[in-house]
Formats: structure tokens, C-alpha cells, sequence
């Protein structure tokens, strides 16, 4: 017997049915024999959404009413996914939802594929994200997920005949979009530009121009919560219809202008990731949400009320800064507090500094952002102002903590000369009451080098959370056949609220039955994405292999370069004779990634990824043994297909580079096992899955700081593993741009003398585990059962404790009541 806790759907098969009819007639105007699966598909969305309603106000009620603080999550990005089958799921509703469609004439899979994914995030940032606010809504607390709603979102990626990436713009709104609901009511004005005046002593704000802010809200619901938060994202409307004066000189492009300019400020999201471009309109952009943001949490907290009480608004909301981008939010809260309701400076920095945390997410020192104090004083005058101000009253606060002026000088917020720079992080630190990295190690490394002076003088601010992913999504949906087994091992369904209770999973690792099942789920879930490549991507991937992948956006710093080198070895060894055919373990490799549009060697290592699949793909010598696929347009739906059918994961790199990673907790928890180095949350992983099953690789954090001190010599290395040296030598000569050396030449100069990440340092221990890997591999036993313990063990990494650590340590708040 295993018991079922799911939640129940509110209506029967026939009941659903006959809303989706409602819908298709009265909404759509579409009769059940002309309606497409599109059609069934935004009528079925409109009628899940009418189940959600009654929650939603209810959640929102008494978050209002109840004394709970609420939670406000400001992040540039949320990177949503698919929205049906996670509303029905939490509903309880996918069986009535299957029913019904094929009740209809239609396939309740092609159904849910017309739903078109909104790429409003980058990768890890943005999921994590829409994962927290998944996990928010789960456990009962009051939550708003304040960001933009990008008209455009992440590229779209293809590639074109030499394997070269070309970015397509990703209009999704151009798609009927059933989930979304825009409120011009709530809107809210944002200024920009002009100058700072001063009247009667005080200072006054004359903006040169403003946006209209319309929110367009998402409803989060919870898993057996019974809660359901909201999504709230800004999108930029212009105030100025148009200029019929400008309209009457018949220059009508004139007269669109200002409508055009404003509302390109939600156009578009930017895809770098990691390196900040400086740009205008991201500051535009950072600053329209956030002040839109914190206007609306007065608005909602404060209704009716013309001179709230304000010293009461950080017992009403939180608010986390995601990353840098939202950081603004910090001199806007104190402009808002000063300027519009007369509070005096301390006051104001006494609410501010309480109401706002910081998570920072990157250890790369040029991802961190600093913005010239030239273009915010251009953009928003005031806050420069305040900002200046805020870095004086800071440095003045510090001497009276340390004697030691260089430490002072290298805190500055504002740093000095010709052109001042506001470093944001430093900003963000100062003005909140906590900073967390996003895994442990992270979060030390942050003490003890990024944001050292800080962490030695206001120690208490600094804590950790270590990452997590919602298991609703990346086990429930991803995975049936692994969720419905892991239940009936378990013999409950409570774990998808409780992911601990996986735990409960350790004692059948040695049951061989149960071992038998979870290698039929393996295989059915590689079966099941063979299917989906073929149909999606017209590539054919052998299910008897061993699936091998690596997604993750392209960086060098994650060292897609060490899988392609040690990959390029193995296929020169099995040509060339060095491995007898006879013992290569036949192996897939699966690749997904995008590269920023303008990171030059994050394409060319993308163009050689693809150039070696055609090669190694079509050569008769490995036919069986080696192939490589790399599907374009890597993106939420494509991790969900693929996650489950991974054997194994690559989380490879450079120690002290990746903050945390979320990819190798959903591949984990799906049954992968990792081949990694000691980098972000892959330690905890490897402490809590154990050593034995875990392939650790690679230099540590120390090691790779001795070297660089030492000085580090790539070639070196190149010189010392024939193995490297032929898969260089390779790409050098040709073997992958049809005989031109000069191709990859930028890629192997870069390797040779530079090689800022050590690829090359790390290759041979790489290429060495390698072995190790596929010894496991041969005996299915022995692998699947350091497969479940993955999945045993990593509970940890389910994003719900991720929140419960988030509540406990910074935002002290809790369930409504
Ligand atoms: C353009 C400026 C910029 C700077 C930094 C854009 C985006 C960033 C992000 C911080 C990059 C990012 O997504 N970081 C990732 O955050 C994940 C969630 O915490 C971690 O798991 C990843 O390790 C980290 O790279």
C-alpha cells in the first residue's frame, strides 16, 4: 500500500472537460472541432488558472491582514518554464487534465508542447529563481517575485552549416499567453534623467521623462500548500500615446519616438552572463522594476493610506536582492523615504538597511557590477546623490571600526578619480543586513577573498544558503517512472514535499529487485529521449550506450574545452589503435549551451563542439562506439527531457570558479552520477552521496592558487600527456575545420600560452577517471546502486530547505498562519 497524499483535483474528468469547452466558446470563440491542440491548450490554461483564483486572493488577503512578514524576491531574471503541467500538477489535476484532452480528440502530450517556454532568464540565476518562488508558495510564505516581463527573451539558438551559433530573437509574446494577467490599475510611474533642485532646503527631483510601469501578474501556486503567491513582472509602457503636434507636421516616426524609446526598456533581456557590458539601458532597466517594485509593496501593505508609518515596513516585507542587478533598490528606498515621505536620513537608513539582503552568485571578479557614476548621475541624479552619501556616512562609520586607511580606501562604494566607479556588491553589502553566498564554499570564498575587508569588520552579516532545485519539477514532472518508483519504495508520496525522506531510499540500494527497476526506469527514460531527439532533432542516439552529458551555458571558466579535449583523445585512441575497439565502452555525449552573442571564444569552442560531432558522427572506425550530439537551444524543456536520461553528468569546472551550480543537483537527484571537481555545491553533493560515488578529478582551490603563484605553464602539461597533445595537435591540423589550421587557431594559442582556467593542468587527471567511470559502467549492479545513493541522499538539495535556511537565517519570517 503506499499512501497518496497528493493533492486531489477539485473537479471530475467531465466537469474539466466541459470548462475547457467554456473556454474554447466563450473566450475563444472556438468550436471543439476547429480548436487546435494551441487551442485546447490556452482553453485548458484558462480554466486551471479559474481553480487558482480563489487561493490566490485568499494568499493575498492574508498577507495583508495577518502580521506574517511577506517576501519580496527582486531578480532581473525568472526563468519560468512551462506553466500547465506544474499549475495542474499542484492542483492535483494531470490525471482529469489527460482524460479530458483525449476526451476532446487530442494528444495531451502535443497539448502541453504547443505551451511556448518563456526564456526570461540566462541559466542558473533565473531558475533558481523561479525555483525559490516555487518552494516559497510550497511552504505557505507570503512571496512576491518582483522582475520584468521581457517582451524578448533569451535568444533563440541555432546553428548554422559550419556549426556556428546564430542567435534568432525569442518573441514569445508574440504567442497567445494564457498565465500572465496585465493589471493597467496597479501600474506605477517611473522618472528617469533631468536634474536635482533644491526648494525651500529640500532637495527636489525634476525628471526629464518617465515610463509607465504595468505589472502583469503570474500566479505561483504552492504544492499542497493550498497558497498560491504572485509572479509580478514590470513591463514599460509609454505615457505619450503619441505627439499629435509632432503627429500634425506629418513626421510620424517623430511622433512615435518617445512611446518606442520608453517602452524599449522591457524589450529585451540581456544575454550576457557574467560579463556586465556597462550598457544604459540595463541600468534602465534595473532601476524601472525596482522602483516600480518597492512603490507597489507600499501600495499593497500600506492601502488607502496617505502618511503610513513606514519604520513599519521592514516588519511587512523582505526584501532579497538577486545578485546586483536589483541593487538600486537600495538609494531608491532611502529617495522614497526622504524626499517623498520626510523621513531624516538615519531613519531612513535604519528601514532601508533592515528591509534589503544580498545573495551574491559569482566568484568572477568582472561579473560583479560596477557602474560609472557619470551615467547614474545622468539617469537618476538623486540617487547619485544619495549614493555619495551613503559612502560617506560609510567611511565614516569604518573609521571608527579599523585604523588601517588602505582597508577604508579599498571599501569605498564610490571609488575615486576623473571617473568614479559605483561598485554595486560593495553597495549592497553595506546597505543590507546579510550577504549569502550559494554554497558553502562559495560563501567562504567570499569571506575570504571577494568581499574580505567586509566580512572581517561586519562578520555577523555573512552567512550561507546553499542552493536547491524544487523536486515538483525536476523529479515529479521531469521523471514519472523514477518518481512513481521512488514511491512505491517508499511507500508514500510525501517526499515531494519532504525530500529528506529519500533517505528512506538507502537500505534498497542492496535489494536487487528494487535495482532491477530503477535500471528499467534508466533505460525507458533513454528510450523516451531517443524518441523525443529523433522527433525534435532528427538525430538518432543509441539508448544502449552510456548517455554522457554536459549542459550548462558556455563559459570558459566551465571548461566545456576539458570534455571536448579528453573526447578528441578517446577518438584518436580508438583510431590510431592505442584502445582496442573491442573494450570502448560505447558512450553518447550530449552537449547543451548557449554562448553570450559577443564572447568570441565561448562561440569558437561552441563551433568546435559541433564540428567534432559531425566528424566523430561520421566516421565508420567508432561507428557504435563514440558519438556526439549537441542539440540547439538549450532550455528548460530540453533539461527536463534530458536530466532523466543522463547516466552521467559532467560538473568539471576550474576549483574556486563555479559558485554553486543547480544542474548537478537536478542530474543527482535523477540518478546521474557526477564526474567533478571540488567546486561550488558539487563538495556538499560528494559529502552527502559519499565519496565512493562520486568521481572526484581535478585540482582543489589551493592547488590552483599554488600554481598560478608558482607560475603556471600550459604547455607544459601539452608536452607531457601524448593524450592532450594529440587532440591539440588534431585541432590544430584540421581534423575538424576540413584541413584549415587557422580555424581553432585563436582556441589552441589560448590553451598553450594562457589557458586562464587550467584546462590543461586538469586534463590528464580527467582523462585518467575516465577509466575509472567506464570500469563502474560494466558492472550495471555496481553502478545503479551508487545511482540510487545519489538519489538517496540528496534530499539536501531540494529548494524547499533552501528557503527554510533562507527564512531561518536572514528573512525571519514564516508560513501564513
Ligand atoms: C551581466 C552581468 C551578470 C553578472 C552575473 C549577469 C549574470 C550574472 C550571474 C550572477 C550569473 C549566474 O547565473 N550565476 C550562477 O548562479 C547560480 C545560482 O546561484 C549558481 O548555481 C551558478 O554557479 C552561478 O554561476
Amino acid at each position: 500500500m503506499t499512501e497518496q497524499t497528493a493533492p486531489k483535483s477539485p473537479v471530475t474528468t467531465e466537469q474539466f472537460t466541459n470548462e475547457i469547452k467554456e473556454q474554447l466558446k466563450y473566450a475563444q470563440g472556438i468550436t471543439v472541432e476547429q480548436a487546435t491542440d494551441a487551442d485546447i491548450y490556452v482553453a485548458a490554461s484558462l480554466a486551471v488558472r479559474r481553480h487558482l483564483v480563489d487561493s490566490w486572493a485568499t494568499t493575498q488577503k492574508d498577507m495583508v491582514n495577518g502580521g506574517t512578514k511577506a517576501v519580496g524576491y527582486l531578480s532581473a531574471e525568472f526563468l519560468m518554464g512551462k506553466q500547465l503541467r506544474n499549475a495542474l500538477l499542484n492542483l492535483g489535476m494531470l490525471a482529469e487534465f489527460d482524460d479530458a484532452v483525449k476526451a476532446l480528440g487530442h494528444d495531451p502530450q502535443l497539448v502541453v508542447d504547443s505551451e511556448y517556454e518563456p526564456g526570461l532568464g540566462n541559466g542558473g540565476l533565473g531558475r533558481l529563481a523561479a525555483c525559490f518562488i516555487d518552494s516559497l508558495a510550497s511552504l505557505g510564505v507570503p512571496a512576491f517575485g518582483y522582475g520584468i516581463q521581457y517582451k524578448y527573451g533569451i535568444f533563440k539558438q541555432e546553428f548554422d552549416a559550419e556549426g556556428k551559433q546564430v542567435e534568432r530573437p525569442d518573441y514569445w509574446l508574440a504567442n497567445e499567453e494564457p498565465w500572465g494577467h496585465i493589471d493597467y490599475n496597479r501600474s506605477q510611474k517611473v522618472n528617469f534623467g533631468g536634474q536635482v533642485v533644491e526648494e525651500d532646503g529640500k532637495k527636489v527631483w525634476k525628471p526629464a521623462w518617465s515610463v509607465r510601469a504595468v505589472p502583469v501578474d503570474y500566479m505561483v501556486p504552492g504544492y499542497k500548500s493550498g497558497r498560491v503567491n504572485t509572479l509580478r513582472l514590470w513591463s514599460a509602457k509609454s505615457y505619450d500615446e503619441f505627439d499629435l503636434l509632432t503627429f500634425n507636421k506629418s513626421e510620424y516616426l517623430d511622433a512615435v519616438k518617445p512611446q518606442v524609446e520608453a517602452e524599449n526598456i522591457s524589450k529585451i533581456l540581456y544575454p550576457e552572463d557574467s560579463t556586465p557590458q556597462g550598457k544604459r539601458l540595463r541600468l534602465e532597466q534595473q532601476y524601472f522594476f525596482v522602483a516600480a517594485s518597492i512603490h507597489d509593496a507600499i501600495r499593497v501593505f500600506y492601502p488607502g493610506q496617505d502618511k503610513p508609518d513606514l519604520t513599519t515596513f521592514p516588519n511587512k516585507i523582505t526584501f532579497q536582492l538577486n545578485d546586483t542587478h536589483p541593487v538600486i533598490g537600495i538609494p531608491e528606498l532611502m529617495r522614497v523615504l526622504i524626499d517623498e515621505y520626510g523621513y531624516d536620513w538615519d531613519t531612513a537608513w535604519d528601514i532601508t538597511t533592515k528591509t534589503f539582503n544580498y545573495t551574491c552568485h559569482t566568484l568572477l571578479p568582472e561579473a560583479l557590477e560596477v557602474w560609472p557614476a557619470r551615467l547614474i548621475g545622468e539617469l537618476l541624479p538623486r540617487h547619485l546623490e544619495i549614493i555619495n552619501e551613503i559612502n560617506d556616512h560609510f567611511l565614516e562609520e569604518l573609521k571608527g571600526l579599523t585604523r588601517d586607511k588602505e582597508r577604508i580606501n579599498r571599501m569605498r562604494i564610490v571609488t575615486e578619480g576623473d571617473d568614479p566607479q559605483v561598485r554595486m556588491a560593495y553597495l549592497a553589502t553595506a546597505g543590507g543586513s546579510h550577504v549569502n553566498g550559494v554554497a558553502e564554499l562559495h560563501s567562504q570564498l567570499l569571506k575570504d577573498v571577494t568581499l574580505r575587508d567586509f566580512s572581517d569588520l561586519f562578520p555577523k552579516k555573512f552567512t550561507n544558503v546553499t542552493n536547491g532545485v524544487t523536486p515538483r519539477r525536476f523529479i515529479r514532472l521531469a521523471n514519472p517512472r523514477l518518481s512513481n518508483l521512488i514511491t512505491e519504495g517508499l511507500g508514500t508520496d510525501k517526499w515531494l514535499s519532504d525530500l529528506d525522506l529519500l533517505q528512506g531510499l538507502v537500505p534498497l540500494a542492496d535489494d536487487p529487485e528494487f535495482v532491477k527497476k530503477f535500471a528499467e526506469v534508466k533505460h525507458a527514460n533513454k528510450v523516451a529521449f531517443a524518441n523525443f531527439a529523433k522527433d525534435r532533432y532528427g538525430f538518432e542516439a543509441n539508448p544502449d550506450t552510456m548517455f554522457n552529458t554536459m549542459v550548462k551555458r558556455l563559459h570558459e571558466y566551465k571548461r566545456q574545452s576539458l570534455k571536448i579535449l579528453a573526447l578528441i583523445a578517446r577518438y584518436a585512441a580508438i583510431k590510431n589503435g592505442t584502445i582496442n575497439v573491442d573494450d570502448v565502452l560505447p558512450r553518447t555525449v550530449f552537449f547543451g549551451a548557449k554562448a553570450a552573442p559577443g564572447y568570441y571564444m565561448a562561440k569558437l569552442t561552441i563551433q568546435l563542439i559541433n564540428n567534432v560531432a559531425r566528424v566523430v558522427n561520421n566516421d565508420p572506425d567508432v561507428k557504435g562506439k563514440l558519438a556526439v550530439h549537441f542539440p540547439a537551444n538549450y532550455n528548460v524543456r530540453l533539461a527536463q527531457h534530458l536530466i532523466p536520461a543522463t547516466e552521467l553528468d559532467e560538473q568539471i569546472s576550474q576549483a574556486g570558479k563555479e559558485a554553486s551550480g543547480t544542474g548537478n543537483m537536478k542530474f543527482a537527484l535523477n540518478g546521474a552520477l557526477t564526474v567533478g571537481t571540488l567546486d561550488g555545491a558539487n563538495v556538499e553533493i560528494r559529502e552527502k552521496v559519499g565519496a565512493d560515488n562520486f568521481f572526484l578529478f581535478g585540482m582543489t582551490v589551493d592547488e590552483v592558487e599554488d600554481l598560478y603563484e608558482k607560475g603556471y605553464d600550459p604547455a607544459k602539461y601539452y608536452e607531457a600527456d601524448p593524450r592532450l597533445k594529440m587532440a591539440i595537435d588534431m585541432i590544430s591540423n584540421g581534423a575538424f575545420s576540413d584541413g584549415d589550421r587557422n580555424t581553432y587557431a585563436p582556441l589552441v594559442a589560448d590553451w598553450l600560452t594562457k589557458d586562464y582556467f587550467m584546462t590543461l593542468a586538469d586534463f590528464t587527471s580527467y582523462a585518467d577517471i575516465q577509466y575509472e567511470i567506464e570500469d563502474l559502467y560494466r558492472d550495471q549492479d555496481a553502478w545503479n546502486r551508487k545511482a540510487i545513493l545519489n538519489v538517496a541522499n540528496t534530499g539536501y538539495f531540494s529548494s524547499d530547505r533552501s528557503i527554510e535556511d533562507y527564512l531561518e537565517r536572514i528573512w525571519h519570517t514564516g508560513p501564513l498562519a
